[in-house]
C-alpha cells in the first residue's frame, strides 16, 4: 500500500506531529529531494530527539543566539542545503538568508543532477532569488574531502567564512574548519562527528529551531558589532555540548526514577 495516498494522520493521535513530519520527508523522497539514506538519517534524529524530550533546550538557545551572531558578524555567510532540509524547512531557509543577508548553496551527500535541480526548485518556490551550488556552479573543490560534498560554488561555500550546515556528515565539517571556515551545525546527535568539530551546535530539530533563528534574526540584527561580537565570544561549544549531554542524563535520570515508582514496567503484564 502506498502510505502517502492513504494516510490518514488523526490530529488527536499523540504523535501527530512526529507523523506530520515523517510524512513530509516520505513526500520529499517521492519528489526526488530526500535521499534513501535520508529517511534513515531523519530516525536516528527521531530517537535522539525522544532523549532530549522533543523540546528546544535553553542550551540549544544560547547556541542559536551564537550563530546568528556569527551569521551578521560574517562577510560571506551560507546556508548549505541537502535534502531533508529542503523538505522540512524550505521557507526557513529563506527567510533566515534574508535576515542575514547569507547565500543559499545545495551541496549534497548524495550528489545527483536531478536531485540538485529538484531541491532548487523547492527553494526558489520557497522564494529564494538565488540558488548556488547546483550544475555547472559547483566547479570548486573543497580539499581533501573525498565525498560529493567537495563540489562547491565559486560564489558561495568556497569563498564564505561562515556555512550553516544542518543535518551534516563529520567529514565536511572538519574540512571546512581546516579552511579557516565558522562551522553552524544543526544536530540533534551531540555525540556525532558535526557535533564536536562545527564551531557552533544547535543540538535540536531543524523544524523547530529554524523558525526561532528567523525570529532571533529579526531581534539581533539592530544590534551593534560589539555587542553580537560579546555573544559569539562568550560562546563555548564544548561547555554547550556538554550541556546537551547532561541535559538528556538528567532526564533519562529522571524518567527512570518516575517509572520506578509508577511500576510502569511490566504493568499489564
Ligand atoms: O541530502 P544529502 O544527499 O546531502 O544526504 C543527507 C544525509 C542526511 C542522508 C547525509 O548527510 C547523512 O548521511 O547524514 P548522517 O551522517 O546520517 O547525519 C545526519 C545527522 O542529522 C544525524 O546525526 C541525525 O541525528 C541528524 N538529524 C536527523 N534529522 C534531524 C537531525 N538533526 C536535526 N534535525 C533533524 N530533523
Amino acid at each position: 500500500m502506498d502510505e502517502g495516498v492513504h494516510m490518514h494522520i488523526p490530529p488527536d493521535h499523540p504523535r501527530a506531529e512526529s507523523l506530520r513530519i515523517r510524512h513530509k520527508l516520505i513526500e520529499g523522497f517521492k519528489k526526488g529531494i530526500v535521499a534513501q539514506a535520508g529517511l534513515i538519517a531523519h530516525g536516528r534524529g527521531e530517537a535522539f530527539d525522544y532523549l532530549l524530550g522533543e523540546k528546544t533546550t535553553d542550551n540549544a538557545m544560547k547556541a542559536m543566539k551564537a550563530a546568528i551572531a556569527a551569521l551578521l558578524l560574517s562577510k560571506h555567510p551560507v546556508i548549505s542545503v541537502n535534502g531533508n532540509t529542503a523538505a522540512l524547512v524550505p521557507e526557513y531557509v529563506v527567510e533566515l538568508s534574508k535576515e542575514t543577508n547569507a547565500k543559499i548553496e545545495v551541496n549534497l551527500f548524495y550528489r545527483s543532477k536531478e536531485r540538485e535541480v529538484a531541491i532548487k526548485e523547492v527553494l526558489l518556490e520557497a522564494g529564494a532569488d538565488e540558488v548556488l551550488g547546483v550544475g555547472e556552479r559547483a566547479s570548486a573543490t573543497i580539499p581533501e574531502l573525498s565525498s560529493l560534498r567537495r563540489k562547491v560554488d565559486p560564489d558561495g561555500i568556497l569563498i564564505a567564512d561562515t556555512v550553516l550546515v544542518p543535518l551534516e556528515d563529520g567529514d565536511r565539517t572538519e574540512a571546512l574548519r581546516k579552511m579557516g571556515k565558522n562551522v553552524i551545525a544543526i544536530d540533534l546527535n551531540p555525540l556525532s562527528r558535526t557535533a564536536r568539530y562545527a564551531t557552533i551546535t544547535i543540538v535540536d530539530n531543524i523544524v523547530r529551531c529554524m523558525p526561532k533563528m528567523v525570529e532571533l534574526a529579526r531581534e539581533m540584527k539592530g544590534m551593534e558589532r560589539d555587542e553580537l561580537r560579546g555573544i559569539l565570544d562568550d560562546f563555548d561549544n564544548g561547555k554547550n555540548l556538554a550541556e546537551a549531554l547532561d541535559h538528556i542524563i538528567r532526564r533519562l535520570g529522571e524518567l527512570s526514577r518516575k517509572f520506578e515508582k509508577e511500576k510502569i514496567l511490566g504493568e499489564g503484564l
